[in-house]
């Protein structure tokens, strides 16, 4: 399938994990992607891995003025916007009797605040030409109520509602606007924490057996990112093998 030809798509936390995945799948698909990354090499390396016109650049999506410079950019060398992944977040592992208030501003301002400001210069570029697709990162842990990241929890019931109110907003521009929940996928993100030893309780819950991993989470962000996908939005669709049902 070649969906995505002639379109330009930014992804952020596109350096590795479920992100890069997404990135690589619009640019085989035809996109010029925009792989963001507040790792501006892997960024980088992942818009030479998809090569063309891609590129990569460095930006911490949680900072108003590296977004704001971010989207110059993308308007200067692209010229216009079709579609927007918001992949980028921290994902913790903090017991809740360990959890500060600074760790809780530190994972609110990248993934709540940072997908505000990535929503907010995105898709003033996106209403110039009546059309948008904007796929926002929520998580099945706001189902679930997953443990040690109520701070990550919280944040994460943040995007889907966020999204619910945002598709209302941008509806008269044709701009639509979902998030995804996928459950506990095997990324090197989460290779980093505690969570990697809860693969086997995870999967016990799942109707469909197996460890998630990235591909699995990228066909359904690709559909909701095309062309045909317009009658859907505000809409949020769990990614987990059937974990979660609601
Ligand atoms: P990951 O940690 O492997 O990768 C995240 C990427 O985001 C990294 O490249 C990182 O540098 C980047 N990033 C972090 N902070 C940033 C910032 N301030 N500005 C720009 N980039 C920043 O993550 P992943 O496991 O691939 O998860 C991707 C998305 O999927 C996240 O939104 C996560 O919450 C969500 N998710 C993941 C899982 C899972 O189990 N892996 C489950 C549900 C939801
Ligand atoms: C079920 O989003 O959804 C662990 C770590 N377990 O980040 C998540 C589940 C994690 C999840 C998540």
């Amino acid at each position: 399938m070649r969906r995505f030809e002639g379109r330009v798509a930014v992804v952020s936390g596109a350096a590795q994990g479920i992100g890069r995945a997404v990135a690589e799948r619009l640019g085989q698909e035809g996109a010029l992607v925009v792989a963001v990354d507040i790792n501006g090499a892997g960024a980088e390396a992942t818009a030479k891995a998809i090569g063309g016109k891609s590129f990569g650049v460095a930006c911490d999506i949680g900072d108003e003025d590296q977004v704001g410079r971010l989207f110059e950019t993308v308007a200067k060398q692209c010229g216009k916007l079709d579609v927007l992944v918001n992949n980028a977040a921290i994902v913790p592992f903090v017991k809740w009797d360990e959890l500060s208030f600074k760790e809780w501003r530190r994972v609110l301002r990248v993934n709540l605040d940072g997908l505000y400001l990535m929503c907010r210069a995105g898709s003033d570029m996106m209403r110039k030409n009546n059309y948008g697709r904007i796929v926002n990162f929520s998580s099945n842990s706001i189902f679930a109520g997953t443990p040690n990241m109520a701070h990550y929890v919280a944040s994460k019931g943040g995007v889907l509602t966020f999204t619910r109110a945002l598709a209302t907003e941008l509806g008269p521009y044709k701009i639509t606007v979902n998030s995804v929940c996928p459950g506990l996928t095997d990324t090197e993100g989460v290779q980093q924490t505690p969570h990697k030893e809860a693969f086997g309780f995870v999967e016990m819950l799942q109707a469909i057996k197996g460890v998630g991993k990235a591909a699995d989470i990228v066909p359904a962000v690709a559909f909701l990112a095309s062309e045909e996908a317009h009658w859907i939005t505000g809409q949020a669709l769990a990614i987990d093998a059937g974990m979660v049902r609601w």
